[in-house]
């Protein structure tokens, strides 16, 4: 396993390298460039200067969250293609400079979404949280919201640009289906899984977020039935390529999902591990949480044992945080509760692994 941290670059991260190299046990940055629309190519300059920046700090730089799928192909538009070359071109791109793995996600419109972004929680702190009745309203007022609230910094998946011309978006989707959906996506892995195989980098699709439908719009990754039917979309002879970041929050918000039971089942094609507690509500809403495993509902202790199980060789980080003693970051993503995060999966790995010297 080897332990990363997300960071969205110099002046636009309220963290420094410099901070994120006192966590003990960190060895990769989870980077992008963030400035990108979805559909634009990745220039080699631009990756060298990351790169560059990392390296400074003795960080690998394998894994990229995320190049953006364009809408059109998400939707299947006969400009597709276009955009698919320009992600091919991208993949070459980064993979000149040592990228493994590329996260993504194939959610229409929207990317994570959640109704207040800094829900306080008993103990003082704040965190995501999501309330099911606030979702059924507007979605231009939910995109005004997040906007709001995170003004002078980029939300990837959520570009004002596009947000923009939301109904020409939401209109545009009007005609696909689950099922069409699906086929776009397939589409689009077997025109890329080529291109991965001759660069040696596995694209890791990223769950849906939370897990089911919103606005209308559908989402496909949503449990273990879309997980298993996903993994078998393309070619087996590009399964190493067609593989997962398995995000135990996502699909964790719904309490029917078992993420432990999915690592267990697929540890070989999970490429990139997202470990994030959430905590679940009756009527449907669920609040983050910290990463201890008795301060949520998704099994924390369980997911990570079934990484540890699994001879899990790949990159993971601790996902969202909660936003604690008065730190102003971006939603989710601050430094203190992340480093808690990180030192309690590698305090439960640590001791796996001496539990196995010893057997
Ligand atoms: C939330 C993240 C997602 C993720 C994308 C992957 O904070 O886990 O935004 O990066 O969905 O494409």
């Amino acid at each position: 396993m080897k332990m990363s941290f997300r960071w969205y670059g110099t002046g636009n991260d309220s963290i420094t390298l410099g901070q994120i190299r006192q966590i003990p046990g960190v060895s990769e940055i989870v980077w992008a460039l963030h400035d990108k629309q979805p559909g634009v190519v990745w220039e080699k300059d631009e990756i060298a200067r990351v790169k560059k920046e990392l390296d400074e700090y003795g960080f690998g730089n394998a894994v990229v969250e995320s190049v953006n799928v364009h809408d059109d192909i998400k939707m299947g538009a006969s400009s597709r293609d276009l955009y698919i070359e320009n992600y091919k071109t991208t993949l070459r791109n980064l993979a000149e400079f040592g990228v493994k793995v590329v996260c993504y996600n194939f959610m229409p419109v929207f990317d994570w979404t959640r109704t207040d972004l800094f829900h306080p929680l008993p103990d003082g702190s704040t965190a995501l949280f999501y309330e099911k009745s606030r979702i059924k309203q507007d979605p231009e007022e939910m995109a005004r919201y997040i906007l709001e609230e995170t003004k002078g910094m980029t939300m990837p998946g959520w570009e004002p640009e596009r947000l923009a011309n939301l109904r020409e978006l939401f209109a545009a989707y009007k005609d696909v289906t689950h099922e069409r959906l699906w086929a776009n996506l397939k589409y689009f892995l077997e025109a890329l899984m080529p291109t991965c195989r001759e660069c040696d980098i596995k694209m890791a699709i990223h769950p849906d977020d939370p897990p089911w439908d919103i606005f209308g719009l559908p989402r496909l990754l949503v449990d273990e039935a879309a997980v298993d039917r996903f993994l078998k979309m393309v070619d087996d002879k590009y399964d190493k390529y067609n593989c997962l970041t398995l995000c135990s929050g996502s699909l964790g918000s719904n309490p029917n999902n078992n993420v432990a039971d999915i690592v267990r089942k697929h540890c070989d094609r999970i490429a990139f591990a997202h470990i994030r507690n959430v905590k679940h509500f009756p009527n449907g809403d669920f609040s983050e949480t910290s990463h201890r495993d008795r301060d949520g509902d998704v099994g924390i202790l369980d997911i990570i044992k079934a990484y540890h199980d699994g001879g899990f060789d790949g990159y993971i980080r601790p996902d969202h945080g909660r936003h604690i003693w008065s730190e102003k970051c971006r939603p989710g993503y601050g430094l203190y509760d992340r480093a808690l995060g990180i030192m309690y999966i590698l305090g439960a790995w640590e001791m796996l692994d001496k539990i196995k010297d010893k057997r």
